[in-house]
């Protein structure tokens, strides 16, 4: 049986006290879970993408800083739907904060066009330098006309054709193909500029699309399409890097009516603060699928050649940026 002496029953009280004293000091510095106000991010992708992981760092990043002020809930994995039908809800207020590609996003403010142009950017580095500079600013600040708040940049990498008929050579061997694009405009003018047919459709639909036939193939950077499976229908790759088009951290602009303007500038800190987090973990994935996919018995063909396809894709400057031209030329200028 357990007996106690005088000696350590005081000092087992005193023990206690000093734990009751640290909880209850925890408990000063973070408020309590009911006053916290809680949000809801929406993002496509699953649990493991680098989109996912950076948005839960940002989460975490968001409520430390704010001494657990504000809690950010990242739903993954199209729980709360499709990119474009994310995006609406936002525009209202239904749901709070998501992580989307610019390409939807530009349907609601098509200035963000200018961003994704095809062939802009020389690499991924120049894309980097333009999101970092005042012109990224410029862009993320411009979309809350529409609604949103913008509140940094993530890395997508740089957008392919693939398909399920045919090893792509030439822009020739395009002709004929039918491609899902994304629900954009300005990508659907792209597609048929390059010679292929297009259907927008959302990406939760690719996958059956392809292997029903509705579509010969789609386009995209190596996580997705290996995350997503398309490979499995669609094994013809062709690295033609028509576009890169960033992903943004965005929130509602109705956000603003329940927090101070000093939490939403720790917001958009933390934001920026999770775009190096999230680069890394971009290119260690894209390597990681780009293995996978040849592993997977995939033909990966390297257009070497692209000048064809930049002269091809030219009209889709001037119906797309024509107010802008100065910021393109200052864009293609950036060293
Ligand atoms: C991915 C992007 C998604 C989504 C998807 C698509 O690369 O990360 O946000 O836009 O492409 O093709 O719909």
């Amino acid at each position: 049986m357990l007996t106690m002496n005088k000696k350590t029953f005081k000092s087992g009280i005193f023990i206690l006290m000093f734990l009751l004293l640290v909880v209850g000091c925890q408990r000063d510095k973070n408020v309590s879970s009911k006053d916290a106000i809680v949000f809801r991010l929406a993002e496509i992708h699953p649990t493991d993408y680098p989109t996912t992981l950076a948005d839960k760092e940002f989460a975490r990043l968001v409520e430390e800083r704010t001494n657990g002020r504000i809690i950010i809930k990242v739903y993954d994995s199209q729980q709360l739907g499709e990119e474009k039908a994310v995006l609406e809800q936002v525009q209202f207020g239904a749901i709070d904060f998501a992580r989307t590609s610019l390409a939807p996003l530009s349907e609601f403010a098509p200035e963000l066009n200018v961003l994704q142009l095809p062939y802009i950017y020389r690499d991924g580095d120049h894309m980097w330098q333009v999101l970092n500079s005042s012109i990224g600013d410029f862009f993320l600040d411009s979309i809350e006309g529409a609604g949103f708040i913008g509140l940094g940049w993530y890395d997508a990498g740089a957008r392919s054709f693939y398909n399920s008929v045919r090893e792509i050579h030439t822009i020739d061997d395009l002709k004929g193909l039918k491609f899902r694009v994304m629900e954009s405009a300005l990508m659907i003018d792209m597609a048929k500029a390059l010679g292929s047919s297009v259907t927008p459709m959302p990406y939760g639909e690719v996958y059956s699309a392809i292997q029903t036939g509705v579509i010969d193939g789609a386009e995209n950077n190596f996580p997705s399409y290996d995350t997503s499976s398309h490979f499995e229908v669609a094994k013809y790759f062709t690295v033609d890097e028509h576009v890169r088009v960033p992903e943004v951290l965005i929130a509602s602009a109705l956000v603003l009516d329940r927090i101070s303007e000093e939490d939403l500038i720790i917001i958009k800190e933390c934001a920026s603060d999770t775009q190096m987090f999230q680069r890394e973990k971009w290119q260690e994935k894209v390597s990681e699928s780009e293995l996978k996919m040849r592993e997977e018995g995939c033909i990966i063909t390297e257009i070497k050649d692209k000048q064809n396809f930049v002269k091809a894709v030219s009209p889709i400057y001037e119906k797309y940026a024509k107010d802008y031209m100065g910021i393109v030329k200052q864009i293609q200028e950036m060293r």
